[in-house]
């Protein structure tokens, strides 16, 4: 797997035992093919963002060691969320599982069923603050350093959880 590149899965659930969903999701993603689990960060409750009134979210970041190409992490994401049994009823609202591929290597990628950087990552609290955990030095390709973007992002209601292993 010489040309393994590096990539930053964000991790989100807010149905049906959150905590569960993502230890269960992290462990799927290791088994993608020719990926590896380099690293992943803690888990974090916290309040929803955007317009959707929904329950607590539990969020956290892994970093992916992985041969396959963007498109094919993103069908392997894909797979593992509808086999999380995620259901759309509204743009924005609660999910079992939503894994979002925030980083992929160096690359700036805008096609319609992909844009990488995630375009939400700078900005949300719940992304910054577990990426910062794994990968502190981390550039965001277009946009700067990782470190700039998390001193101007309020960690308020963001609460790492134990897990008690
Ligand atoms: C804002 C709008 C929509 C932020 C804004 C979304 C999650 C967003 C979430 C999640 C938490 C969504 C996308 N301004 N809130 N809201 N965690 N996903 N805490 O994963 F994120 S919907
Ligand atoms: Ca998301
Ligand atoms: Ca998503």
């Amino acid at each position: 797997m010489s040309e393994a590149v590096q990539a930053y899965v964000g991790l989100g659930s807010n149905l049906e035992q959150p905590e569960e969903q993502l230890l269960r999701a992290l462990e799927e993603l290791s088994r993608l093919p020719g990926t590896r689990l380099s690293a992943s960060s803690g888990l974090y409750r916290n309040p929803p963002m955007g317009p959707v009134p929904q329950p607590d979210y539990v969020n956290a970041v892994a970093a992916l060691e992985t041969g396959l190409s963007p498109l094919e992490l993103l069908d392997g994401l894909q797979a593992i969320e509808q086999a999380h049994g995620r259901v759309r009823i509204e743009r924005w609202g609660p999910r079992t599982l939503d894994l979002d591929l925030l980083l992929y290597a160096e690359r700036v990628i805008d096609e319609p069923r992909l844009q990488v950087p995630h375009p939400g990552l700078h900005e949300r609290p719940f992304v910054l603050y577990p990426l910062a955990e794994i990968a502190p030095g981390l550039i965001i390709p277009g946009r700067g350093s990782l470190a700039e973007w998390l001193a101007q992002c309020p960690s308020s209601g963001l609460a790492r959880i134990d897990r008690h292993v």
